[in-house]
């Protein structure tokens, strides 16, 4: 049996139209998230705060309320490089109150590295800027950590 000409031409423009309409749907389905594991003290407040932060900077973060000592000398980090939170995201360790921008940046360079650090917790770094701090800044530096070679410690610089 024999389409019309004009006919086939249009049953093929209706599959074109149905392709199209699928189309925006498929462009709002929302990206996998990059997910993360955050270890903190249960009554950690701050560190509630920072996650919060990573959520909203698009992580999927899965919070382990068992402290974060053991982690943290598991994974490798001096504790002189210590803070109230470890996170692990996409290989690398976080440790304290690390910026959301360096993060992404980190998992978009890929260094060579066993990940970020903010040692202690400096007023008014990311979760450590609520209104009770008053605004106060206090100078800190994100450090880039990365294994020695030799020897069981690492080396840091400003990330
Ligand atoms: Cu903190």
């Amino acid at each position: 049996m024999n389409l019309h000409p004009t006919r086939r031409h249009c049953l093929g423009l209706l599959a074109t139209l149905a392709v199209t309409a699928c189309l925006p749907a498929l462009g709002t389905t929302a990206p996998a998230k990059t997910t993360m594991d955050v270890w903190k003290d249960p009554s950690c407040g701050c560190c509630k705060d920072w996650v919060a932060l990573m959520e909203k900077a698009g992580f999927a973060v899965t919070v382990h309320d068992t402290g974060n000592n053991a982690v943290r000398a598991k994974l490798g980090l001096p504790q002189r490089l210590g803070s109230c939170h470890t996170a692990l995201v996409g290989g690398y360790l976080l440790e304290g109150h690390v910026p959301a921008a360096d993060v992404h940046r980190l998992l978009k360079e890929k260094p060579k590295a066993l990940g970020l650090a903010v040692p202690g917790m400096p007023v008014g770094s990311p979760g450590m800027d609520g209104p009770e701090y008053g605004g106060r800044k206090d100078p800190y530096d994100v450090l880039l950590v990365t294994r020695n070679l030799v020897g069981s410690d690492v080396s840091t610089k400003v990330f």
